[in-house]
C-alpha cells in the first residue's frame, strides 16, 4: 500500500529511506543534510567511495545510525522549465530507487518529494510522477511511504493518490 505521512524522513522505522541527493553524493542541504546529520559521518566516508551518481540514477548505502537499514540516494534533476527531460529524469530516480530496493529485499520504503526543494521542480508535477511510479511498484512492497515535510504537501499527495487508483488486477 501507499501511505502519505507528514514527517522528518530520518525518524522513520522502515527498511529503506530515499535521499534527494546531488551528483557528488557527499551531502548538502534539505533532506540530504538531515539524512547525513542523522546517519553520522560514516555515511559521508562510505559515499566518498562511490564516486558520485549521475542525475536520474540511484546508489544504495547502509543506514548507519538511522533506524532504516538502507539509504537509497537518488539524484533528481534541477527544474529548468520542463524542456530538458526533467520529467524523464525524475521518473528514472523513482524507478532506479525501487529497482535497488527490490534487489535488496526491501519491503518498506519511504520517499521524500525529490527535486521539489532546492531543485525547484513544481510540486504538483513532481507529485504526479512520484505517485504514478509508486503505483507501478505497489505490489512488490508491504508499504511505500510518501514522506511529506509540510501539511500542504500532504494535501497535494493525498489528492493525487485519490485520483490515481490502484491498477487493475493489483487488488487482493
Ligand atoms: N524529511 C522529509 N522531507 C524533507 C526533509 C526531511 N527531513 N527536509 C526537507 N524535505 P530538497 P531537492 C523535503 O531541497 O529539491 C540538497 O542540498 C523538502 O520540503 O531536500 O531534490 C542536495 O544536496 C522538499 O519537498 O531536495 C542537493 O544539492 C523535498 O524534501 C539538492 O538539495 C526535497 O527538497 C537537492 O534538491
Amino acid at each position: 500500500m501507499i501511505r502519505v505521512l507528514q514527517a522528518d524522513i530520518t525518524t522513520l522505522k522502515v527498511d529503506a529511506i530515499v535521499n534527494a541527493a546531488n551528483e557528488s553524493l557527499l551531502g548538502g542541504g534539505g533532506v540530504d543534510g538531515a539524512i547525513h546529520r542523522a546517519a553520522g559521518p560514516e555515511l559521508r566516508e562510505y559515499c566518498r567511495g562511490l564516486g558520485g551518481c549521475p542525475i536520474g540514477e540511484a546508489r544504495i548505502t547502509p543506514g548507519f545510525k538511522l533506524s532504516a537499514q538502507w539509504i537509497i540516494h537518488a539524484v533528481g534533476p534541477v527544474w529548468r522549465g520542463g524542456e530538458y527531460q526533467e520529467s524523464k529524469l525524475l521518473a528514472n530516480c523513482y524507478r532506479n530507487s525501487f529497482a535497488l530496493a527490490v534487489e535488496n529485499e526491501v519491503k518498506t520504503i519511504a520517499f521524500p518529494s525529490i527535486s521539489t526543494g532546492a531543485y525547484a521542480y513544481p510540486k504538483d508535477q513532481a507529485g504526479k510522477i512520484a505517485i504514478a511510479i509508486m503505483r507501478d511498484y505497489e505490489n512488490k512492497f508491504s508499504e511505500i511511504i510518501a514522506c511529506c515535510f509540510s501539511a500542504a504537501d500532504v494535501k497535494l499527495y493525498e489528492e493525487m493518490l485519490l485520483s490515481s487508483p490502484r491498477q487493475r488486477g493489483s487488488r487482493i
